[in-house]
């Protein structure tokens, strides 16, 4: 008698690679075979289920298929007698390749100032939203020459997530780590086409869509002082309706340290990329250059501008309530737009007067934690480097190797055998996102070393976000058979069409509640539920699609090499 057949059969649900390992992890069996079948159910393959090391977050018993020997690309079912049939899946050589392209164009989707037609938008196309062609300057963002009340333009960019606000910080980290994919494989990246307006202009579609926000960003500094805006946004987040029917006033607020020195890095970066294109853009990277000297000018006189939302609401109105991205320690903010900065201009200046290397640690990135990203550049970009920092990089590689081993000591002995444990460090807001940067600090591993074991593990944490996790969700809207059909996402919400908007990660298993949502259980890989209203766990945001994007991309570049 079939069990609880596919909810109990957790397995990337889009499928695998011919070479690739293939594990799925069968909850509740005992049964000592399962069968991979064709959807005919004609058995291709059989083999023993095998005890996990150890039982799951919660506590059970989980058996283990591995039918990594099998190759032959097709679609199959895995079958366990006394459980049943799991969901359908695919081996082949590309086989991730439609997902990979679905978290780029996503960022299509959270266009702001730009109608999205039928063409390339689908069912999805909507009207134009937050055109931000008259933006007043709160308050606490008033200087000399930009009194409070001045009406700047300030269109385009992503909506930074469930909400239609525009956060420096946010969109910084996620712009950027765009710009990494295609640094990191220019050649794979000139073949993703995403059908977007721009298509067929002689720019990479993936850097098509990082101008989009780009030129946004370029708008949020002030031309004065060089000082950059922390946000663009309403007083308070919209209510649940469609971009163009939320019509509220839209200010930009306080300049700060971290959202200036997040521009500088990725200005930076941005010059060093668009210097290729010339013919097609003209000047653009000599003004984000002169761009982040500016702004690092400004951060370096400025080293300590907090931005304390509750703090700046006390002195000024009107009162703005939404997403406060408020950090409080820059150290990681210079270290990131000093690596950017050296490696684009190669002057030593600007990593002479700041800690590069306070310490031996590697914290993951996060919207208020960029200093791997400095890394990773001042890693991949050594012919650049000077004498001074030639001499860092054999230890800042050890490091990032340490810090990958680190990852991945213990993940086979775990219940779903990747390296997301049971860390209370792991299941935050956003817990998917940390799953998918693990994946990527895993892929620096691999380029750095050569060392195949990084690239399994960094593929197994994308058959994490795929549905071999605690809850059996393929966490990608419109991926896989059991994926989230209610994210906390306006358009999604309110656009009339069943599905959601497709290729967006959702938050992901979060015991948190800061939503006062309930979850239907607190075992960390578990505290999730596909609910709209529970924004703490199923919203989505693009500095969360960003690493699902360079992770899903990354492998699939380096498969098709
Ligand atoms: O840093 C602590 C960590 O030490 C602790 O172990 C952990 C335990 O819960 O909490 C960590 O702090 C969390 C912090 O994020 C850092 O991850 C806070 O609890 C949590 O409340 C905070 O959540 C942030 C949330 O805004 C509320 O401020 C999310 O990271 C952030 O992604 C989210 O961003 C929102 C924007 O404000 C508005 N737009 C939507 C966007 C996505 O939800
Ligand atoms: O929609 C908002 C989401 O983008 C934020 O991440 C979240 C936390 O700041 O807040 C959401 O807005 C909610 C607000 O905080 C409280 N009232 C209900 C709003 C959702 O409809």
């Amino acid at each position: 008698v079939a069990q609880n057949g596919a909810s109990s059969i957790r397995l990337n649900q889009i499928g695998f690679y011919p070479d690739a390992p293939k594990i799925a992890i069968v909850l509740g069996g005992r049964d000592s075979v399962f069968y991979i079948q064709t959807p005919e159910k004609k058995t291709v393959f059989s083999g023993e289920l095998k005890q996990s090391v150890k039982p799951d977050f919660a506590g059970n018993k989980t058996l283990i298929a591995d039918f990594s020997s099998y190759q032959i690309p097709g679609k199959y079912v895995l079958f366990v007698p006394g459980i049943g049939y799991s969901y359908p899946f695919e081996i082949n050589k590309s086989v991730l390749k439609s997902v990979a392209y679905a978290s780029i164009k996503a960022y299509y989707y959270m266009r702001a100032s730009i109608p999205l037609k039928e063409k390339y938008a689908g069912k999805w196309h909507r009207a134009e939203g937050h055109p931000d062609t008259n933006v007043i300057v709160h308050p606490s963002a008033a200087t000399g020459k930009r009194l409070a009340g001045t009406v700047i333009s300030s269109p385009r960019g992503w909506y930074d997530a469930g909400d239609y606000n525009k956060y420096i910080v946010n969109s910084g980290i996620s712009t950027s780590t765009l710009l990494s994919l295609y640094e990191d494989f220019p050649a794979y990246i000139k073949t993703v086409k995403l059908n977007i307006p721009e298509s067929g202009n002689h720019i990479p579609d993936v850097l098509n869509e990082v101008l989009w926000n780009l030129r946004w960003m370029l708008t949020m500094q002030d031309p004065n002082d060089g000082g950059v805006y922390h946000k663009l946004t309403n007083a308070a987040f919209d209510k649940f309706e469609m971009p163009d029917k939320a019509i509220a006033p839209r200010y930009v607020v306080q300049k700060g340290t971290a959202a200036t020195l997040d521009f500088a890095a990725v200005m930076a970066q941005a010059s060093r990329i668009f210097v290729k294109f010339p013919g097609e853009l003209p000047g653009l990277s000599d003004s984000c250059i002169s761009a982040a000297n500016k702004a690092w000018e400004w951060a370096v006189a400025n080293p300590n501008v907090i931005y304390n939302q509750d703090a700046m609401n006390q002195k000024f109105g009107p009162q703005i309530t939404t997403g406060g991205y408020g950090d409080w320690n820059f150290s990681d903010e210079f270290i990131w737009a000093a690596s950017e900065l050296y490696v684009t201009t190669r002057e030593a200046r600007f990593i002479k007067d700041i800690n590069l290397m306070p310490d031996a640690k590697m914290p993951l990135p996060a919207w208020n934690q960029v200093r791997l990203l400095g890394y990773y550049a001042l890693l991949k970009n050594t012919r650049t480097a000077s004498a001074g920092v030639r001499k860092e990089l054999p230890g800042l590689k050890k490091r990032l190797l340490a810090f990958a081993d680190s990852l991945i000591k213990g993940a086979d002995e775990t219940a779903y055998e990747t390296v997301m444990d049971k860390s209370t460090r792991n299941f935050i807001w956003g817990s998917n996102s940390v799953a998918a940067n693990q994946g990527v600090a895993l892929i620096q591993a691999y380029m750095v070393s050569n060392d195949p074991k990084y690239l399994r593990f960094a593929l197994a944490n994308l058959d994490y976000i795929l549905g071999r996790n605690g809850t059996g969700y393929a966490y990608v809207t419109g991926y896989g058979s059991k994926t989230p059909m209610h994210p906390h996402h306006r358009p999604s919400s309110s656009d009339g069409i069943a599905e959601p908007i497709p290729g967006l990660l959702a938050g992901g298993p979060n015991p948190g509640m800061q939503d006062h949502i309930k979850v239907p259980s607190i075992v960390p890989d578990e505290a999730y539920i596909d609910d709209e209203q529970a924004y703490a766990v199923n919203e989505i945001a693009i500095n969360w699609n960003a690493p699902l994007a360079y992770l899903a991309n990354a492998l699939e570049a380096l498969q098709s090499k």
